[in-house]
């Protein structure tokens, strides 16, 4: 559900602050970090793939080798509201997509490519939030 993933997304994207300057990213590169969503997002900084290891860590989501925490991402999806109708799902996909970039060595650069292969999966099952739920909702968090 597209309102879930837009709270997973806000939720994950909290961290973002606290990983900016270890990572490498400055706002030129992301400004927001629900703009992963956008159509014309491009996955070509390798410190958004740093940013990312980071923001996982910082909520316990990765293991030892920086591999997805099944039980952890599980448990960090269903405290959102209604996750649990999302958490299997999206473990599900990351996983495939993980799996499908085995061979890249470099952390930062694996977990770009598997974000990016998360969000095109989520917009071809249509689990993306539009650009139209992010910008009300951030709209409303500015208030
Ligand atoms: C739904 C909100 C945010 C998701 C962000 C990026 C998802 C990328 C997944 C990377 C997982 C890293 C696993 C490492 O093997």
């Amino acid at each position: 559900d597209q309102t879930v993933m837009k709270d997973v997304t806000l939720g994950f994207g909290q961290a973002l602050d606290k990983c900016r300057e270890e990572s490498g990213l400055t706002e030129e590169k992301m400004e927001e970090f629900f703009h992963f969503w956008h159509d014309d997002f491009k996955f070509v900084h390798r410190e958004l793939g740093c940013a990312i290891l980071c923001m996982s860590r910082y909520f316990n989501l990765l293991t030892e080798t920086s591999r997805m925490h099944h039980e952890n991402t599980d448990k960090f999806i269903k405290s959102f509201p209604n996750g649990e109708i999302l958490a299997k799902q999206m473990v599900e996909i990351i996983h495939t997509c993980e799996l499908r970039f085995e061979s890249e060595p470099d952390h930062c650069a694996r977990i770009l490519l598997i974000a990016e292969c998360f969000r095109d999966t989520c917009k071809s099952v249509n689990l993306a939030p539009t650009m139209e739920i992010l910008m009300a909702e951030f709209i409303l968090q500015a208030e």
